[in-house]
């Protein structure tokens, strides 16, 4: 068996989706998506240039030494721009492995572990009143998880995921009014008086069994972070993410020997050298890692299993950019992971969406129900795909107020 060619499409429903589409001899072909955010011309090359030419002529079927191939053929290792291009092939490869024995993705790894995976959505709200507004609507939906962001009252710009009054319902990571990034202000101090009380008040108002998650999208230094941890404690947060830019690892021990709130972190990270301080050392909670981003369904599931050793479980990274191909891939994996935690899920399965990726996979009373079609249970309409094309966007860039920069 031969993969005789591969093709690369970017471009989707107000998304920049890079997705691969590898055809073998025998007629089946697999799926996989590269979209790296905001940088999606990059990996779409990386694999038009270096990495199809390479693909074609080989057995799909050896997805293993296909992925060692690349990742130590580059000699260049790691990079979230060569995991992102790895990351697709993989998928694809293991898309067409399942196809080719007739059964869901899930059973090559074990078999289901749970009939759905618990997710969470993202509420959030220019002022606390907007947040309770936007909380309310997704229990309403029957969500049992609920990330909370809010605006900061005295803060210039509105804080981290946090859309304008009456705005919450717009999912607005990427702003594509071009390619050159809008600035935000960030002030800890300001986060630091108003956050705490306004968890409490979320936790007064929904009740015990609500689980709620906080994103400080690395904003704080490591002793703000574990003060800001501290005092959250009382709320029974279900986790706190990236407190601090993950890069300087030994933080997080500063932050453990002060509090016992639960951490998430991993977003950011594209391969299991990027994480496995964190998890060995037992400093997180939950790994957050992508499969997009993270090297494919063949890195990620060995930091699944490095992290089950540690008690660390899985909360896959899942917001707004990721492709419904990576949404079924970490699909898969939560149906099977034995150290499942949690999955970032956004409702924006629109008609335009669905119609360029059509699935069974389908979100019930806060749970994720992973499609039982051979393969990814993913397709991929190409006659629907040539209506879209890529959009250049960005990321805010966040400063502080004397105008020194900060973290995104
Ligand atoms: O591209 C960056 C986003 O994926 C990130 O800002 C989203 O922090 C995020 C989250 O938790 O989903
Ligand atoms: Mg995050």
């Amino acid at each position: 068996m031969k993969i005789i060619d591969a093709k690369v499409f970017v471009g989707g429903p107000g998304k920049n989706y890079v997705t691969l589409k590898v055809m073998t001899d025998q007629g089946v072909y697999g799926l996989g998506d590269a979209t790296l955010n905001n940088r999606e011309t990059l990996p779409a090359a990386y694999l038009k240039d270096y990495l199809i030419p390479n693909l074609i002529g080989r057995d799909p079927r050896n997805s293993e030494d296909i992925w060692q191939y690349f990742y130590r053929g580059a000699y260049f290792r790691r990079g979230p721009i060569a995991m992102a291009a790895f990351g697709a092939i993989d998928m694809a490869l293991w898309d067409i492995k399942a196809k080719l024995a007739g059964m869901p993705l899930y059973q090559l790894f074990g078999g289901k572990s749970r009939e759905g995976a618990l997710v969470y959505a993202h509420a959030n709200g220019a002022d606390l009143e907007d947040l309770m507004d936007s909380i309310a609507s997704y229990q309403e939906q029957g969500y049992k998880a609920v990330r909370v962001q809010c605006g900061i009252p005295g803060m210039p710009t509105a804080g981290y995921g946090v859309a304008d009054k009456g705005q919450a319902d717009k999912q607005f990571i990427t702003d594509f009014s071009g390619i050159r990034p809008k600035e935000e202000i960030w002030d800890a101090d300001r986060y630091m008086r108003f956050m705490p009380d306004a968890l409490s008040q979320i936790r007064e108002r929904f009740g015990a069994e609500l689980k709620i998650l906080h994103d400080v999208h690395h904003r704080l230094l490591p002793r703000e972070a574990a003060e800001f941890a501290k005092s959250v404690e009382h709320v029974g947060l279900f986790w706190l993410e990236d407190p601090t830019p993950a890069d300087d690892q030994d933080a997080l021990k500063f932050l453990r020997q002060h509090s016992t709130v639960p951490i998430a972190i991993g977003e950011v990270f594209n391969s299991i050298w990027d994480c496995k301080q964190l998890i060995e050392n037992e400093l997180i909670d939950f790994i957050r890692v992508a499969v997009t981003y993270a090297g494919g369904i063949t890195h990620v599931k060995r930091i699944v299993d490095l992290a089950a050793l540690h008690h660390v479980r899985t909360g896959f990274h899942g917001a707004p950019s990721h492709s419904p191909l990576c949404m079924a891939a970490q699909a898969h994996l939560n149906a099977w992971a034995p150290n499942f935690g949690i999955q970032e899920y956004l409702t924006l399965g629109t008609a335009e969406c669905d119609a360029l990726f059509p699935s069974n996979h389908r979100m019930e009373q806060g749970m994720m129900m992973v499609s039982d079609e051979p393969g990814l249970g993913v397709d991929f309409d190409e006659a629907e795909a040539s209506r879209y094309s890529y959009k250049p966007g960005s990321h805010p860039v966040v400063r502080l107020e004397d105008g020194t920069l900060w973290n995104y």
